[in-house]
């Protein structure tokens, strides 16, 4: 809850997608101790909940979020330096973590600026969607900081080192359309047509085989620095498991006989 006893996260349920709403648009939805809780919190809860199938990360306001919130006494400078690094480690590690190992798949939707901290738990999430109004801002820079909540490790995967490093060292706002060109995101989408694309792919997502939409999560990111030789040895160890899981006998089913399929393992 805010001060005047506002959730700073809004959980909304529709059908098998939970979306997960940051509530602080009067401060960008900035990250401070309250709202970083709440979001692991829902975060677990989404995980533990059988009936959820794909979790959806938005914002209310005109931004996504501002990253951490610099007027939090936590990390304000103001009145003697603060240890970030504890910071960092007590409340982004787990968020990041949770959010990159969720057992059903993880959809950002961008509706307005998604800068530091903020813009790292976007493109941590598995699909990201932007309205074309929004930008993407490594602000670390421009406060004399390195890029954190895992930025480092998403940023030269999306879109490799020469435009992580132009990212971070510039500091520039790279707008959704770039993005998307970049490859940093899935799609760039009209103002107009967001909240439904949004509504849209969730569902899609929600109806896909989510423990098998998991382990492919899994092997890409270690695949990114394994050797072949480790990655088929991967791919033939999660094979194995979704081999004997109930979504593949449905799948194989389903298509044999011409239906849509009804998943259910995670
Ligand atoms: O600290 C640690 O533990 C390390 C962890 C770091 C993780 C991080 O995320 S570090 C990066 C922190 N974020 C930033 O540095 C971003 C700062 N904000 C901005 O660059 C801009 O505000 C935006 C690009 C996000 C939006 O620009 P604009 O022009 O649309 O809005 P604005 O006028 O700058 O901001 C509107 C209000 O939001 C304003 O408050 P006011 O004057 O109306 O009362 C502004 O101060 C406030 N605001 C914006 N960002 C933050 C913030 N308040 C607190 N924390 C913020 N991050």
């Amino acid at each position: 809850m805010s001060a005047n006893d506002v959730p700073v996260l809004l959980s909304e349920r529709d059908g098998a997608v939970l979306t997960l709403r940051l509530n602080r648009p009067e401060a960008l939805n900035a990250l401070d101790a309250g709202l970083c809780e709440a979001l692991l919190r829902g975060l677990e809860g989404a995980a533990a909940d059988p009936q959820v199938r794909c979790v959806v990360l938005a914002a209310s306001g005109r931004a996504f979020c501002a990253g951490q919130d610099l007027r939090d006494p936590a990390v304000a400078p103001q009145g003697g330096a603060k240890d970030l690094g504890a910071v960092v480690a007590a409340r982004y590690r787990p968020l990041v973590l949770r959010l990159r190992s969720m057992p059903v798949p993880t959809l950002a939707a961008v509706g307005g600026v998604a800068a530091g901290a903020g813009a790292a738990l976007a493109l941590l999430c598995d699909i990201v969607v932007a309205r074309r109004r929004a930008a993407f801002l490594q602000a670390f820079a421009a406060i004399a900081l390195i890029p954190d909540s895992g930025s480092t490790w998403v940023l030269p995967r999306l879109v490799g080192r020469a435009r992580a490093m132009g990212l971070c060292l510039l500091g520039d706002k790279l707008p959704a359309a770039q993005a998307e060109a970049y490859g940093l995101i899935w799609k760039c989408v009209d103002d107009e047509a967001f909240d439904h694309e949004v509504a849209a792919l969730a569902q899609r997502l929600a109806a896909q085989p989510a423990r098998a939409l998991a382990r492919t999560r899994e092997l890409l990111d270690a695949g990114a620095s394994s050797s072949l030789e480790q990655a088929l040895q991967a791919e033939a160890e999660a094979q194995r498991e979704l081999g004997f899981a109930a979504d593949f006998a449905e799948g194989v089913e389903a298509f044999a006989s011409r239906r849509a399929p009804r998943f259910q393992d995670r």
